[in-house]
């Protein structure tokens, strides 16, 4: 069997800017951070705690559909006010990621933006 044709050495992570946006204060902060090769944004997001003392967050677990983002620099999910996952695009279009950070695979360069905001 060819392995290379399933892994062609293109092993390097993606690199990521993530943005904590808090859309209540307008408070905002951007850190560079780093997937494994095809990982998960929740993988990048525990790199960067380890890190960077300056970025934490929490989850709980959810068995259907992964961790559950509840907690980020001390910001709390209550009521409905929540962590929305967004991706920012290089032409300013905004996306809604469709699965969560445990599901979701950050592209080269991607800017993730994980908003506290309303349902
Ligand atoms: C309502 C809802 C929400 C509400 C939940 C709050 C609430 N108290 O009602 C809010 C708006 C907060 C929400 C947020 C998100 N959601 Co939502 N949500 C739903 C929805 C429409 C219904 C869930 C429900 O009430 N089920 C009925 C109750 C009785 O069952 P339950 O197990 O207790 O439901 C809980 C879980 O579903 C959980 N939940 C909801 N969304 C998500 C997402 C993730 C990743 C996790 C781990 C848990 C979770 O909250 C529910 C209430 O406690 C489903 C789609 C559907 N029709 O099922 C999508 C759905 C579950 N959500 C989804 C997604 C992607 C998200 C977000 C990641 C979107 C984003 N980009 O920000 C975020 C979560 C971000 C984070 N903080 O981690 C996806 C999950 C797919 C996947 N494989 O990951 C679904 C399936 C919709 C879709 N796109 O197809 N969601």
């Amino acid at each position: 069997m060819e392995l290379s044709v399933f892994h062609p050495g293109h092993d390097q992570g993606s690199n990521i800017t993530l943005t904590v946006f808090d859309s209540f204060t307008n408070f905002n902060r951007t850190y560079p951070a780093h997937t494994a090769y095809r990982g998960s944004l929740l993988g990048a997001m525990k790199r960067l705690q380890d890190a960077d003392p300056s970025f934490t967050f929490n989850t709980t677990k959810n068995f259907d559909y992964g961790p559950y983002l509840v907690i980020v620099n001390g910001l709390e999910a209550h009521d409905n006010v929540y962590w929305e996952i967004l991706v920012e695009y290089k032409n300013g279009t905004i996306i809604r990621t469709n699965v969560g950070i445990g599901c979701y695979l950050p592209e080269n360069n991607e800017h993730v933006v994980l908003k506290f905001t309303k349902w």
